[in-house]
């Protein structure tokens, strides 16, 4: 049983599946998808549908694009020029697709392996504890009624630190 991490694949399902084949990807190995599953490359449903489908076989965390898409999907923000999320927003299974990548998690840390994913990065004042903390204070936020109200406020560079206001109440600041 191995390990594989792999991230920012950005829609690029041809090689992901190319890449899997090289290593013989096989049922019993498991794949860390370390964020940004969409956008830029062609094939962003595609890669979607085969993640969702490989199921317990992923550890996945979500990426600014993740993000962008599933903000674009509430109606907070519009697609850019540079967007590639058409398919997505046209496809049968959209609902599905999004409420899947709003249930995956910001941090996934497995204590038996000592390893730890984010999607870019961890600030260096943060303990592991205060990232797992403040991860899981956003990701209950982003599955619950409050996610539209969260993307709302997702853009721009303000606050440019993490406030110390939280409902959960959990000292990330
Ligand atoms: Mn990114």
């Amino acid at each position: 049983m191995t390990h594989y991490a792999i991230g920012d694949i950005q829609g690029c399902f041809d090689e992901l599946i190319q890449l899997l084949d090289t290593l013989n990807f096989s049922p019993e190995d498991t794949l860390w998808v370390a964020g940004d599953l969409v956008n830029r490359g062609p094939k962003s449903l595609e890669t979607l549908r085969f993640l969702k489908e490989l199921g317990s076989q992923t550890r996945i965390v979500l990426g600014n694009h993740d993000l962008h898409l599933l903000a674009i999907h509430y109606g907070t923000t519009t697609q850019r020029r540079s967007d590639t999320f058409d398919e997505i927003l046209n496809a049968p299974d959209r609902e599905d697709l999004m409420d899947w990548l709003r249930h995956q998690p910001l941090l996934v840390h497995d204590e038996a392996l000592g390893y730890t994913m984010v999607h870019a990065g961890i600030p260096p004042n943060w303990s592991l504890k205060k990232a797992r903390s403040c991860a899981k204070e956003v990701e209950q936020v982003l599955q619950s009624t409050l996610a539209i109200e969260y993307f709302r406020n997702m853009y721009g560079n303000k606050p440019d630190r993490w406030k110390n206001q939280s409902r959960a109440g959990n000292g990330c600041g």
